[in-house]
């Protein structure tokens, strides 16, 4: 396992998709990232979060911990208040026992998850379960707020899915040594894949900020130029292998403050993580609007609907409420432009209680 994860480091390193976001001088994606990111599926932009706003997650993240619930079945948090969490509709915090694989071979997420991963006996002492995924994170977390109005990872966001780009969902992987839990190898998108017009991007892309950077073992890996394949069969894959440990797989290498783009067609899964350092993916993904007007889908991050033109709408706000929340917080900055809000008259205004308005925001998430 050890060569496996020195080997897989060396070839990802080697891939030539890694590096600052950079744009054309007409203000297109660099043609290289573009190449990069539709050869292999995936991009590393390099130093995107500076440290202010890496401290500021930090604290927003552990504070968000600190408030969860103490147990799986408990409404209350550490201090003995009412949890985050408690009276939301939408899902928010998942728990999963150490090292365990919580979706693999279950028919859980519409059985996309078809291969069990290892399971690594946890340390004596490990608590019985632990959060290891968070749904609906921007309504508990100013920073991610902010980090999600990110002007430069909008722009990309521009240029891969379009101008008028829209929200998929936001989320926070937590993966903490000796138990964090795996994510069994997966394809993300449900919706389209017998459509004639399926092409490399008609599922969106995640976007995947580091807070602690991102290793071999505690990483996401993923199997490049999948995206382009249709839709895999995974359980073949594995078998063909002998193995879940996929020789044509490569992991996520990233440094703090490092955000990766990565197509949501790829095949792509984590390992629990029996490193001796921990890892947090801020998660926020976006579609071509074309992908969710008028389709229905869902059922997996918010119940099954037919996505209209209102529903995009309401949910698109958030990334207005996040722009201003970003631009209060980094007035120097150039702060971006969302196409679909060009010219409306009412203005979505952040201010400190704005949260509360996000409660149950993910209820209209758009899953494709
Ligand atoms: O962060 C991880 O471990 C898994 C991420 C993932 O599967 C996803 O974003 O679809």
């Amino acid at each position: 396992m050890e060569n496996y994860f020195i080997r897989g480091e060396r070839k990802a390193l080697a891939l030539g998709n890694r590096g600052p976001i950079k744009f054309r001088s007409d203000g297109r994606l660099s043609q290289h990232i573009c190449e990069a990111y539709s050869r292999y599926g995936f991009y590393v932009f390099q130093s995107v979060l500076k440290t202010d706003e890496l401290n500021e997650l930090h604290l927003d993240i552990e504070s968000m911990l600190e408030r969860a619930p103490v147990a799986e079945s408990s409404e209350l948090n550490q201090f003995g208040q009412k949890a985050l969490g408690v009276g939301c509709k939408a899902p928010t915090f998942f728990w999963a026992a150490p090292l365990s694989d919580p979706f693999g071979g279950t028919p859980a997420a519409g059985g996309r998850h078809p291969v069990k991963m290892p399971e690594p006996c946890p340390q004596p002492h490990t608590p019985e379960k632990a959060i290891f995924l968070v749904l609906g994170s921007l309504q508990f977390s100013h920073a991610c707020l902010r980090t999600y109005g990110h002007p430069q990872l909008l722009r990309v966001a521009a240029a891969i899915n379009g101008e008028d780009f829209t929200p998929f969902n936001e989320a926070l992987f937590i993966k903490k040594p000796g138990i964090g839990a795996s994510v069994a190898w997966h394809q993300d998108g449900l919706t389209h894949w017998d459509s004639d017009k399926l092409d490399e991007g008609t599922h969106g892309f995640n976007f995947m900020a580091q807070l602690y950077g991102s290793t071999a073992r505690n990483g996401v890996w993923v199997v490049p130029g999948t995206h382009k394949l249709g839709k895999i069969n995974i359980k073949n894959l594995v078998e063909a292998e002998g193995s879940p440990y996929l020789s044509s797989a490569v992991p996520m290498i990233c440094a703090p403050g490092d955000v990766v783009m990565s197509n949501r067609q790829l095949v792509h899964g984590s390992f629990a993580n029996t490193g001796d350092s921990a890892r947090v993916t801020v998660n926020f993904g976006f579609h071509r609007k074309s992908s969710v007007l008028g389709v229905k889908a869902g059922g997996v991050h918010n119940a099954e609907a037919i996505y209209d033109a209102k529903r995009i709408e309401d949910r698109s706000r958030v990334i207005m409420l996040a722009i201003d929340a970003r631009r209060k917080r980094f007035p120097k900055e150039d702060s971006f432009c969302y196409e679909p809000f060009v010219g409306r008259k009412t203005r979505d205004i952040w201010s400190i209680d704005s949260l509360e308005s996000l409660k149950d925001y993910n209820l209209l998430d758009l899953s494709i």
